[in-house]
């Protein structure tokens, strides 16, 4: 490889093809730090040669080892020190490098780079996490999602280090602490891990009311998505955005997948982690591997000031949303996610996203719960990557070039030369320069108040935004939400903290406190009293934006996993016509069987099963094929595991179609009565295996068939 050839393949790998070569001083220290292990000699960081990796240096075959022996120290010793401290929140995660499009210039309301003209691409790396849960947990636990998208912009590092709910547990900084030691694991044994059902979390939540919004959605499926690809995204905060003009608005950011808004069930969640732990993981890496690229669209709701001091809530307060039947959403560009990390550690392990990084054109708003984020970010950064200078990790440094006086520290990378490190000065010229009105300015907001610690007024109303998310799910979705936190509060082993959860459920929603009680076994107490007597009224009772199943999108079936069980003796013919079908619409398929390896169809076919019932329960799957073919039938009836892969796709409310004989096991699993009534069960001769393809298609986009769903409210 070429010195220039190299140079430009690192700069694609950066920005996801997106990069000019030569434009981007990063290139060239990722070149330096990127290592390919071909072709290449063994040797110690020192880059001296080894000769022999296999055995330590001893006095003689059977004699002691010799401390002389510095290629095993060094070996042992970094191996001592590869962990370095977890993430104290959003531990466990997972990224991808890709870039953002801006759909038009955006310059009335900001100058930020990215906005700057149709068509801008702009390089980003995205890490997606759970909150809670350890490094090695699981990622199917109740729990937020982490969406932080680190823009490299032509001004500067731009991070929106966002959620996938809109909304936070509190509205000031100063509880994030106690948040998440109520959350995580109980301190005195350790338990339970990646799960907020213990009696520390609801004991915090239930004396907290502000957080009974976020409640809502953390109960919801939202807290248990189908995929990092099929769910939103959402900057939280109100922020402000900025034009050359010095005029500001207020913006809330929305990220929304193409890939359609899908959730798992909770029966399937914890089923899925443990079959796989790295379930959503998994599912992005083999996406982008297999050039199915997740995109989402940006949408801002954009207001001004004025606007916002009518509303009847307060847009500083994280535990509000403002309803997109208030301020709709104005798409402005697309995300797209086109390459894997080449190392795990080195990119989604050290990536370090700060909500303080904003560029020109950006701005905080004085949402209290922002300002604390502004602090610790970079703070934790210094424990975590080890001192000052994570900045010149390779993901993290700026694609815009860096020139400041700052100097030395642990870990320094970049050589500056020459005498000066201070400004003003006249030996260098006066270099670097400030950039004046050029450069970041905060936007000159007014302030001219009494120092205080509290709340402005509308903070104190906590509960008609919980009662809007509840009363505009769809009735499969409130009972989701009911069964949530039934299931929680029953982990639950103190009473009172139960009691006082439900009597805060009864500000919600009557019904939904009357079904967690009945669900508890308990009688609904009276409700807990408000902080506010005669809060403003809602300007939105209802948001059809809020439920998932209302507007999944119409996003077909590209990526999903089908299952096709396969034996000996299958029916061959209606499988592959099936499987034409069904790829070409862009699912993947899955020949499952008893064991992996070679089946022979009826008519003596090879039939390669890359999965068995054993490694791939049905749960893992989005859709079932049961296949034809008496002897295959017969050889699945006697497999213990058939009828649990069978049962799993029907509790969980997914597309079954049954081809032949393959009925017959439908049966033995107790879902003939079924068969007939639910939309989601198609069943055909194997011979018309080809014309039935395309209503299984749509039964499969249609992702669940929830009239079937065996937890109702009204039941
Ligand atoms: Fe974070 N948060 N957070 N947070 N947060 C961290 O930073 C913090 C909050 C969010 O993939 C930490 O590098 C405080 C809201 C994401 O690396 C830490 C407060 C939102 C990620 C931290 C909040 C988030 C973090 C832990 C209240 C949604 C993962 C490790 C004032 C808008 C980023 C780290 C990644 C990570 C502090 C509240 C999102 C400790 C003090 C609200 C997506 O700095």
């Amino acid at each position: 490889m070429t010195a220039s050839t190299a140079t430009e393949e690192s700069a694609t790998a950066k920005t996801g093809g997106a990069a000019r070569p030569g434009t981007n001083p990063t290139v060239a220290s990722l070149e330096r730090v990127r290592v390919d292990a071909s072709d290449r000699t063994l040797t110690t960081n020192q880059g001296v040669p080894i000769g022999d990796n296999q055995n330590t240096l001893k006095a003689g075959l059977r004699g002691p080892s010799l401390l002389e022996d510095f290629i095993l120290r060094e070996k042992v010793t970094h191996f001592d020190h590869e962990r370095i401290p977890e993430r104290i929140v959003h531990a466990r995660g997972s990224g991808a490098h890709g870039y953002f499009e801006a759909y038009d210039a955006l310059t009335q309301y900001t100058r930020a780079a990215p906005f700057a003209e149709k068509g801008k691409i702009t390089p980003v790396f995205v890490r997606f996490s759970t909150v809670a849960g350890e490094r090695g947990s699981k990622d199917t636990a109740r729990d937020v999602r982490g969406f932080a998208v680190k823009f490299y912009t032509d001004e500067g590092n731009w991070d929106l280090v966002g959620n996938n709910m809109p909304v936070f547990f509190i509205q000031d900084a100063m509880k994030f602490p106690d948040l998440v030691h109520a959350v995580k694991p109980e301190p005195h044994h350790a338990m339970p891990q990646a799960a907020s059902a213990h009696d520390t979390f609801w004991d915090f939540v239930s004396l907290m009311p502000e957080s009974t919004h976020m409640l809502m959605w953390l109960m919801s499926d939202r807290a248990i998505p189908r995929s990092f690809r099929m769910m939103q995204g959402f900057g939280v905060h109100t922020f402000r955005l900025v034009n050359a003009q010095d005029e500001s608005v207020f913006c809330k950011f929305h990220w929304k997948p193409l890939q359609g808004t899908h959730s798992l069930v909770w029966d399937e969640a914890v089923k899925i982690s443990g079959a796989d732990p790295d379930f959503h993981r998994r599912d992005l890496w083999e996406a982008i591997e297999s050039g199915e690229f997740p995109e989402w669209e940006l949408g801002l709701q954009i207001f001004t000031e004025e606007q916002a001091e009518g509303f009847s809530f307060d847009v500083l307060d994280s535990t509000k949303i403002v309803p997109e039947e208030l301020v709709p959403l104005l798409p402005v560009g697309r995300l797209v996610l086109n390459r894997n990390p080449d190392n795990f550690f080195a990119e989604t392990e050290q990536v370090a996203f700060c909500a303080a990084h904003i560029i020109p054109g950006i701005d905080f708003s004085n949402d209290p719960l922002l300002a604390g984020r502004i602090h610790s970010y970079v703070d934790t950064q210094i424990t975590r990557l080890g001192g000052p200078n994570f900045h010149e990790i390779p993901i993290n440094s700026p694609i815009a070039p860096v020139q400041n006086n700052q100097r030395d520290g642990m870990h320094r990378q970049a050589l500056h030369r020459g005498r000066v490190s201070y400004e003003p000065n006249s030996l260098a010229g006066g270099c670097p320069f400030q950039a004046g009105t050029g450069g970041f300015v905060s936007f000159p907001a007014a302030v001219a108040e009494d120092k205080v610690r509290g709340k402005p007024e509308k903070f104190a109303e906590h509960y008609a935004q919980a009662t809007l998310f509840f009363e505009s799910q769809t009735a499969v979705e409130k009972a989701h939400i009911a069964a949530a936190f039934r299931f929680e509060l029953s982990k639950v082993g103190v009473p009172a903290i139960r009691e006082r959860m439900v009597s805060s459920l009864v500000n919600v929603s009557q019904e939904l406190a009357a079904q967690v009680a009945a669900g508890l076994g308990m009688a609904v107490p009276a409700a807990m009293p408000r902080a506010i007597a005669d809060p403003q009224s809602p300007e939105v009772t209802v948001s059809p934006a809020l439920s998932l199943m209302a507007r999944p999108g119409e996003c077909g079936i590209r990526t999903r996993q089908i299952a096709v069980l396969v034996a000996d003796g299958v029916h061959h013919v209606s499988l592959l016509a099936l499987y034409n079908t069904l790829t070409a619409a862009g699912a993947v398929v899955h020949f499952v069987g008893p064991r992996v390896g070679m089946f022979a169809g009826a008519s003596g076919e090879k039939i390669e099963a890359d999965k068995s019932m054993e490694n791939a329960p049905g749960f893992l799957f989005d859709a079932l094929v049961v296949p034809d073919g008496r002897e295959a039938v017969q050889a699945l009836a006697g497999n213990g595991h058939t009828m649990e892969f069978i049962k799993d796709m029907f509790r969980h409310c997914k597309a079954i179609l049954a081809l032949g004989a393959g009925r017959e096991l439908l049966e033995m699993a107790g879902i003939g009565p079924m068969m007939d009534k639910d939309e989601g069960i198609l069943l055909a001769d194997g011979a018309d295996a080809a014309q039935i393809a395309q209503a299984f298609v749509n039964a499969v986009a249609a992702h669940r068939h929830p009239a079937r769903d065996s937890d109702p409210p009204t039941k």
